[in-house]
């Protein structure tokens, strides 16, 4: 029996039963074992180490277990990096192994000689090299306990020669004992004093404008979300890591925020007098309420959030799901349904307008019009996955149903995670659809790995937005910057024949008219497919609310040479035609005046 057979059973014992990866002579003896062990470990071998991290992470997410990754040395365990600061950002749980060289070459300038401890020293948790075999099982336990404990990062770096080195060769120190460490283990779940919550329950009585914020900490607690918007009569504002908490379609919540959320989102945040976050650490601190604005209620497992971007008066430490559940039993009812229905009427109008804009005919198709046809065209149980670029704009605004799951680079917001996170979650969840929805600059990074999908026959679809173009980017040049454009064009691949390439199937649509009916036939095609949408670059991601000089920006930008500026001109004054008499566009200026004067609002506040 070897360390590595070692380190391998562990990890079975820990239920580990799936591991992303990419052999190399640093790896080798490790990946004997997960041969000799692949009746009982899964291994899924992708084209990239960075997807490797990148799937476990989404693994990690969409299942609530731990995502387990290995590489070989120096670079196999560089390229994992970005994957590996991915989960601990996010909090996902995620071990990574990598191979080191020759215990006794280490520090020698030996080839692929790199202390991958040192070089992960921030991004892990729990750190630890290799020193024998019998220090093997002492580790791995160690290291899956800090991970789901934390969810956090756990690195082992195994030197070559421990990794095939025999359990017999070494001896024990004379304190490590043989089978003195177990793998039993439940992840704690807190919960704050019950004065604690009574008092927080006090200070909400009489406050009659109540919002709630929930991030990625809430998934899972939804039902008892819905019962404290209940109770408190207050709006649930989703930031986009807590997008799966409670569906869109919910009447309790004005879905995003920021700038990829709604207008009613907006609205709740401007004008609430009480604010209950549970699990967010949000970072858009501009969108919250006004320090002072509201009085603050926090749910948050991890005590150093607690008043990290809202000045609350009340932190409630604890497991959103548990802490929730106690807190319900003191918390007031909220008689006054007055600010709830301003938002379900608010919510009303947001979703007439989302069906407006995807319903649009022009060509270049709308960006839209493939959201929202997805997310109709969707199972009731699908796993969506996203990605960064305007693309996470249109998937924010997508009706997400109750037994739906969604994340993606939340906090890192790296590009190209949506491939990856698909590859974790399809391995996690091999009955439920998965999709994910890219951007063609985030596809063409890690465009290798629609070959992993094949290869392990991942019925993934791929729907990527070519637009040719960064076109967040592009953006973000010209409205934050007042700049033209610049460095943000793509050459246009061509995503049908790449993924033929790689053994998949391939779906072009282009015609906004035909958009649905080549989704529906596309999503329900065997095996993975690309379905290549050709979007309109030039489509603005509108924020709920434009700033003065978010607009002075774009003018800018325009006049200063704008390569795009007849087109994006024409855009934006065609959407303002268009928007008018929505109520919940930011161009439905009229819109808003018109209810004003019918007293609509009045009737509500009353
Ligand atoms: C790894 C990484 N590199 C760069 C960025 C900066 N960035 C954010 S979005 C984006 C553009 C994404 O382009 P694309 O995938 O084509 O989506 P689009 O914005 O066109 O919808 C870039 C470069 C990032 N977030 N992550
Ligand atoms: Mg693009």
């Amino acid at each position: 029996m070897t360390a590595s057979d070692v380190l391998v059973e562990s990890l079975i014992d820990w239920g580990v039963d799936v591991i992303f990866g990419l052999p190399g002579d640093g790896i080798n003896g490790f990946v004997e074992a997960l041969r000799t062990h692949k009746d009982r470990i899964r291994y899924i071998h992708v084209r990239h180490e960075e997807t490797a991290a990148m799937a476990a992470t989404g693994y990690a997410k969409f299942t609530g277990k731990l995502g387990v990754c290995f590489s070989t040395a120096a670079p196999g365990a560089v390229h994992m990096l970005n994957g590996l600061y991915d989960a601990k950002i996010d909090g996902a749980p995620v071990l990574a192994i990598t191979g080191m060289t020759y215990h006794d070459l280490i520090g020698t300038h030996y080839l692929q000689d790199m202390n991958q401890d040192y070089l992960y020293q921030d991004v892990a948790f729990y750190n630890q090299r290799l020193m024998g075999p019998a220090h093997a099982k002492n580790i791995v336990d160690y290291a899956c306990r800090a991970a789901l404990s934390h969810r956090a990062v756990a690195h082992i770096a195994l030197p070559i020669d421990y990794q095939t080195a025999d359990m017999s060769d070494q001896k024990r120190s004379k304190r490590n004992l043989k089978g003195h460490t177990s793998e039993a283990f439940t992840v704690p779940k807190r919960v704050p004093e019950r004065e604690q919550l009574e008092k927080a329950a006090r200070a909400l009585q009489g406050k009659k404008k109540i919002a709630i914020l929930v991030g990625s900490g809430a998934r899972g607690a939804g039902a008892e979300v819905t019962q404290l918007a209940d109770r408190l009569a207050a709006p649930v504002v989703k930031a986009m890591l807590g997008k799966d908490v409670i569906p869109d379609d919910s009447p309790y919540t004005t879905g995003g925020t920021g700038v990829v959320g709604t207008r009613p989102s907006s609205d709740v945040l401007e004008n609430c007098d009480a604010l209950v976050i549970v699990g967010s650490s949000f970072p858009y601190i501009e969108f919250l309420p006004k320090p002072g604005q509201a009085l603050g209620v926090q749910i948050d497992d991890r005590p150093e959030r607690i008043g990290l971007r809202y000045p609350v008066e009340y932190g409630l430490v604890g497991d959103a799901k548990a802490t929730l559940r106690e807190w319900l039993l003191y918390l007031p009812r909220n008689d006054d349904r007055t600010f709830l229905r301003q938002a379900q009427q608010g919510m009303e109008e947001w979703w007439d307008l989302m069906k407006e804009r995807g319903a649009r005919t022009d060509k270049p198709m709308k960006p839209q019009v493939v959201s929202w046809n997805l997310g109709e065209l969707l199972t009731d149980d699908a796993i969506i996955t996203g990605d960064s670029g305007t693309v996470t704009t249109w998937i924010a605004r997508m009706k997400l149903r109750a037994q739906q799951q969604f994340s993606f680079s939340g906090t890192l917001c790296s590009m190209a995670a949506g491939l990856p996170y698909a590859i974790g979650a399809q391995v996690g969840h091999p009955g439920r659809q998965v999709v994910s929805f890219t951007g063609d600059g985030s596809l063409s990074m890690m465009m290798g790995d629609l070959a992993t999908l094949a290869q392990y026959k991942l019925p993934v679809k791929i729907v990527v937005l070519r637009n040719n173009t960064l076109g967040l980017i592009k953006w973000e040049q010209m409205i934050y910057l007042g700049n033209p454009e610049f460095g943000v064009d793509l050459y246009p691949i061509d995503f049908v024949k790449v993924a033929e390439a790689c053994g998949l199937s391939g779906v072009h649509i282009d015609n906004p008219r035909k958009c649905r009916d080549q989704l529906k036939e596309a999503l329900a095609m065997d095996g993975p497919v690309v379905i290549q949408c050709d979007t309109d670059p030039n489509e603005p991601p509108m924020p709920p609310k434009a700033t003065k000089s978010e607009i002075k920006n774009l003018a800018e930008a325009l006049i200063r040479g704008e390569r795009d500026r007849g087109r994006i001109s024409l855009t934006i004054g065609r959407q303002a035609m268009d928007e008018v008499l929505f109520p919940a566009s930011d161009y439905g200026v009229p819109a808003r005046i018109g209810k004003k004067l019918t007293g609509k609002d009045k009737k509500d506040e009353e």
